[in-house]
């Protein structure tokens, strides 16, 4: 990020929209810098692209006072980055080949191992290798929301979500029965774990991740695996294929097979009841069946994150799913779609969000509408903070406050700013606006009047985690 900032000059004697941008920044990045100097751009900028791209990935921010633009130029050639600064991970390095021996013998000794994959696999490109992995012992793979696309949902391994948003009961049924669950680039935080209970204590863990700091918070920790998730797992692959004798193939696939049927059947009876109102389950079923495979969907919190981790089939795998974890601040998605838009233009971005998310975010149609992006937006309309009412119902006896609003028209809004719209109440009508939707060329936004999200059957298990 690079965000200009007010004058280098007078910090101390009140100027103009005084205020410290890197104590802003700070929490929300992984480095960042003031840059009181030009002369300083050619260091930070290197610095910044060295941070982002090396060890665990984060974001760079760096803020140019106004006024250093008018000091003396620095010469272009001096402003680079290492080449293998562009891409993450930029220098893999892998794990001990000690801790890798002892983490293959782990795994063949155990009866039903688990993997859980957090966002680690797809930002190290480790698909390939997971899946060879997965396969060899016949083990289920599990994500986090932004693990999905590890393995791709049609995968007879690929079990889906777990955690208190987004899993289910089947899902956690598969963490309980494990008898050792080895996490892949994933911190095993508090909505995974179902606040650390899921898998119990005393589940054997193995972990493999590039931060050092993330192993062991949580888990006593059998076998650590410090390094890229690509290169630990095709090691362990070939350990695997050498110690073939030793593999126990287990009956994962049965097991997630089980798992699904019973997941999918209770959502199916939702999807087709014949409510009068669109539940969320229809939005995600029809969007499953509009959306093409490479499609990009980036979703809000509220109903969105939830219902898309548990019930979309992302047929491909890599990233397809986007959601901010760690704040999850609303209004999210709509600029995640832009972005995602310049990163995959092929694709078709859809941005998902709750009618609280639409009212943080409005502002960027404008953007939108004056760039042309052809990005699909979905208003889930329920006029209510749906996720902290459904908080407030089950957490603090139903004494709810300051969630409820009024119902704003998302579409003639979105029309304002030069938007093609829909506006859907009716569930028979759906099908038909995502389809018409899908096939504009431009700016696209459907309003949803939706069933709320504290009446309706959530695939969340605790709302505040
Ligand atoms: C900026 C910000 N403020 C507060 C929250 C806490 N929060 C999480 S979900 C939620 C309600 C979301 O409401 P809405 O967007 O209408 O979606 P719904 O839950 O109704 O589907 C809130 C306030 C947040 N995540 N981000
Ligand atoms: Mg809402």
């Amino acid at each position: 990020m690079y965000t200009a900032s007010g004058s280098s000059r007078g910090s101390l004697q009140n100027r103009l929209t005084e205020l410290d941008q890197s104590a802003l920044f700070r929490p929300l990045t992984k480095w960042n810098a003031e840059i009181d100097h030009a002369d300083r751009l050619p260091e930070t900028v290197g610095a910044a692209f060295r941070a982002m791209t090396s060890g665990k990935p984060g974001a760079a921010q760096l803020g140019p006072p106004f006024d250093t633009q008018k000091d003396a130029a620095v010469e272009p050639d001096d402003i680079w980055a290492q080449p293998g600064h562009a891409t993450y991970p930029s220098w893999r390095s892998a794990p001990d080949p000690s801790a890798m021996t002892a983490a293959v013998s782990a795994l063949v000794s155990a009866k039903q191992p688990l993997i859980i994959c957090g966002g680690g696999v797809v930002i190290s490109g480790a698909e390939a290798e997971l899946a060879s992995v997965a396969e060899r012992l016949g083990a289920p793979v599990a994500t986090t929301i932004s693990g999905q696309g590890s393995l791709p949902e049609s995968h007879p391994l690929c079990k889906g979500v777990v955690g208190s948003n987004g899993g289910t009961m089947p899902t956690r049924a598969a963490v309980e029965q494990s008898d050792l669950v080895m996490f892949i680039g994933c911190r095993a935080g508090s909505v995974t774990t179902e606040r650390w209970r899921f898998p119990t204590r005393g589940t054997r863990v193995l972990h493999i991740d590039a931060d050092p700091q993330v192993i062991g918070a949580i888990y006593r920790t059998e076998v650590a695996l410090v390094g890229d998730a690509r290169l630990a797992l095709h090691a362990i692959d070939a350990e695997l294929v050498r110690r073939a004798a030793e593999v126990k193939r287990g009956n994962g696939a049965a097991r997630v097979a089980r798992a699904l049927q019973e997941k999918f059947s209770a959502f199916d009876r939702l999807d087709t009841s014949g409510e009068a109102r669109v539940l969320p389950e229809r939005i995600v079923a029809t969007l499953n069946e509009v959306l093409p495979s490479d499609a990009v969907v980036v979703c809000d919190p509220g109903t969105p994150c939830p219902y898309f981790s548990a019930l979309y089939r992302f047929r491909e795998s890599s990233r397809h799913f986007i959601s901010n974890r760690a704040h999850g601040a609303l209004g999210y998605s709509m600029s995640g779609a832009i972005g995602a838009h310049f990163g995959r233009p092929q694709a078709k971005c859809v941005s998902v969000m709750g009618d609280g998310s639409f009212a943080f975010t409005a502002g960027e149609l404008e953007t939108i509408v004056r760039l042309r992006l052809p990005i699909m937006m979905i208003v889930v309309s329920n006029s209510v903070f749906g996720w902290i009412k459904a908080g407030q119902k089950t957490g603090f006896q139903q004494r709810c406050f300051s969630v409820d609003f009024t119902r704003t028209d998302h579409a003639k809004v979105a029309e304002a700013y030069g938007v093609r719209t829909w506006r859907v109440a009716d569930p028979s009508m759906l099908q038909e606006a995502f389809a018409a939707a899908g096939e504009h060329g431009g700016p696209m936004l459907v309003d949803v009047v939706t069933q709320p999200l504290h009446e309706a059957s959530a695939p969340v298990s605790e709302w505040i985690a």
